[in-house]
């Protein structure tokens, strides 16, 4: 199969930014990347004629946000005795995406047909064939010009920031230096550039520009021709430099770019496809696509390739968080595992150590996210007011697991020991060996309200009611053995962090074992049964059947209703059998967790379930993922493949050519929040 299609990539913007005219934060439009590059394309619209010739695009991230440059920068037309040939001349055109290559076929009057095809030859560089085949019988002597114009955004002082200008081998955009830290941040040295194979003169004016081929293309009858050209985007001097040779080389073998990118995307389709059934291999490609396009190679503050939430969201374009990289990782893993070590190096490369200027109090913490600007650099984004769910160890080994390479282990184990060393050490309030989500002594975490904000962060469950203010939950102030404060926990304790925690000792127990550390295996398999016994024997309430966080007091939480993450002792192996029987129930129960798309963050029955609340309903694909698993790890298969096929089928889009959505609506099964979001992408592979 050809895998034809498994996204729908039609389309073309009409304003530079990519939610419209309302400025909304979402993209309506799927794009394509590849090889971790910041700039991404569509394919034209049928309808639209003044979109064809050419991809849409490019989409570019002005560091941390994403913004149209054009609605298609290099449109394509060729021309015979001065007269423009009809793209559609010959018949309808077909635009086509495949795994790895963007595809527009053209049939003109007379026998010509015109092919485009889009592809990455780097991590900052598009290649584009243009092949102009000649089925009739006489010679065709044509021209070819590229045309395109400027989309900006409307207001200052972005929408002055990028400018035309026209170079020896094609054409470029200038950006100017704008730090608008919340829309748009250049340093005034990035650059796109658009370089042709081919002798080619260019003229600007104002904010279009004109290509034009300098010698007529001669097509004899029965040939074909080929056009080829790069665009790139860098964002400082040095890429510009070192991308200029990758371009020419790329330009002097396009054939070889485009055979190396076929064989590397067979590989991935392959290995993706490992063990799933053919009715669901389209969704399992359609996930791959949904990471590969999200892929962010390393620039900036961003030492690592990774792979943002959603090139497709604002807020998720720009960089890497803690705990969706763990969870990619898993996913990625299964088809492209470099990427996946180098997505948790992407985040273990800003774990604070004991020399860190601002914080040395916090060595060992991974910071919440991290993006192309640091605060100290005016970024806004980056984050190390709190951390997120310690699901590092797992991801670490799975990665191991695909690669076999402990290598991989020598290197990230004292790292994970250090992250586990900080829970403790800064997060458990009473010392009891149990810990809180809290936050980091940070100038955002001023006030309690803001502390408590960041604590809930640090769980990922943002808005989940378990941390409403109004239902109790405080963040008290944690300190040293000399009296300094180390930041904040939350008064309670929680049974996802708890329970994440004892898998990830479970974890770094097998990285020690694998790595002939007997004696620190044993001590941390020690330490995992101790946690585990702890949350079984304080978070489970026995009369309604279900694990609630703690009080510092050692009270469940009951009133505050469930959530999933109740079930998070199934997936780490917490649980008791009884405890699993009645969790069980509860999941499957149609006014508990068994909706329509199963998993709910929040339980029907809770008196706080919102089934389009950001994380007071909505189902997110990792909190399934792990309620199907610890079903499976209980003995019950049958449910967790019945619930499995409910998931699939129910979630909107998910079998069709729609996009992957950060989170679904557990009662109708609609998609909610971000498109092509990553995590989903990656836990909908083990899914199938
Ligand atoms: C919140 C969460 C955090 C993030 C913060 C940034 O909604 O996504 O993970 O750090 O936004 O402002
Ligand atoms: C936030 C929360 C976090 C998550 C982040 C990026 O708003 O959902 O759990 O890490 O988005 O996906």
């Amino acid at each position: 199969p050809s895998y034809a299609d498994v996204l729908d990539l039609r389309g073309a913007p009409a304003t530079a930014h990519p939610g419209g005219t309302k400025e909304s934060t979402t993209n309506p439009l799927n794009v394509f990347a590849d090889r971790g590059a910041w700039h991404a394309y569509a394919l034209p619209e049928q309808r639209d004629p003044t979109t064809w010739g050419g991809f849409s695009g490019p989409l570019y991230i002005a560091q941390e946000y994403p913004w149209w440059l054009s609605r298609t920068f290099s449109r394509l037309r060729l021309t015979e005795r001065g007269r423009t040939l009809d793209l559609a001349g010959g018949g309808r055109p077909q635009f086509t995406s495949l795994p790895g290559v963007l595809r527009q076929t053209y049939r003109l009057q007379g026998g010509l047909r015109l092919t485009l095809e889009l592809r990455y030859a780097t991590n900052r560089t598009a290649l584009v064939r243009a092949r102009v085949g000649n089925t009739g019988r006489t010679t065709r002597t044509l021209g070819a010009r590229w045309t395109g114009s400027l989309l900006r955004p409307a207001k200052q002082p972005m929408r002055t920031a990028p400018r035309l200008r026209a170079t020896r081998t094609g054409v470029g955009v200038d950006f100017a230096r704008v730090r608008e830290k919340w829309d748009y941040l250049t340093d005034g040295t990035e650059r796109f550039q658009v370089r042709h194979a081919e002798r080619v003169r260019t003229s600007v004016g104002g904010d279009r520009y004109r290509t034009d081929l300098a010698r007529p293309l001669r097509v004899r009858a029965g040939h074909r021709v080929t056009l080829d050209w790069t665009e790139s985007y860098t964002f400082t001097g040095a890429e510009r430099r070192r991308e200029a040779g990758r371009a020419a080389r790329a330009l002097a073998r396009p054939h070889a770019v485009a055979a190396a990118g076929a064989a590397r995307w067979r590989g991935y389709v392959r290995k993706a496809n490992r063990g799933v059934p053919a009715e669901r291999r389209r969704l399992a490609v359609k996930s791959v696509e949904t990471l590969v396009t999200n892929w962010r190679s390393a620039a900036g503050m961003l030492r690592h390739d990774g792979v943002t939430p959603s090139v497709s969201d604002k807020w998720f374009a720009g960089g890497f968080w803690a705990w969706d990289s763990w969870k990619q990782a898993v996913g990625t893993a299964r088809f492209a595992p470099g990427l996946a070590k180098d997505q948790i190096r992407s985040m273990f490369d800003h774990q604070i150590t004991r020399h860190d200027r601002d914080r040395p109090q916090d060595a060992g913490m991974v910071p919440d996210a991290v993006f192309y600007n640091d605060t100290a650099h005016g970024g806004g984004n980056w984050n190390e007011r709190n951390s997120k769910p310690p699901l590092a160890a797992w991801a670490v080994w799975e990665v191991y697991r695909a690669t076999g390479d402990r290598g991989f282990l020598r290197e990230m184990y004292p790292k994970l020991a250090a992250y586990q060393a900080w829970w403790y050490r800064n997060r458990d309030h009473d010392h009891d060996g149990l810990a809180e989500y809290g936050a980091t002594v940070d100038p955002a975490n001023r006030t309690p309200e803001d502390a408590r904000l960041a604590a809930a962060w640090e769980s990922g469950m943002d808005n989940a009611p378990r941390f409403d203010a109004a239902l109790g939950t405080k963040t008290l102030v944690n300190r040293d053995r000399h009296g300094a404060k180390t930041g904040y926990s939350v008064n309670q304790e929680s049974v996802d962090l708890n329970a994440y925690l004892a898998a990830d000792q479970g974890y770094l127990a097998r990285i020690a074992g694998a790595l002939g550390h007997r004696r620190a295996a044993a001590s941390w398999r020690g330490r995992a049964a101790a946690v585990h016994r702890a949350v079984r024997a304080t978070m489970f309430d026995r009369r309604t059947g279900w694990f609630y966080d703690t009080s510092l007091g050692g009270h469940r939480l009951v009133a505050r209703g469930r959530g999933i993450e109740g079930a998070v002792p199934l997936w780490t192996g917490t649980a008791t059998r009884a405890q699993a029987r009645a969790v069980r129930k509860a999941l499957l129960a149609p006014g508990e967790f068994g909706t329509r798309v199963p998993f709910p963050t929040v339980a029907r029955s809770s008196p706080y379930f919102d089934p389009t609340a950001y994380w007071r309903g909505p189902v997110w694909l990792d909190q399934a993922y792990f309620g199907v698993r610890g079903l499976r790890r209980y003995g019950y298969e049958r449910d967790a493949r019945r619930l499995t096929h409910r998931l699939l089928r129910e979630a909107a889009g998910l079998s069709g050519n729609g996009p992957i959505r950060e989170n679904y609506d557990p009662l109708t099964g609609k998609g909610l929040n971000a498109r092509n979001f990553s995590w989903s992408a990656a836990l909908i592979l083990p899914l199938l």
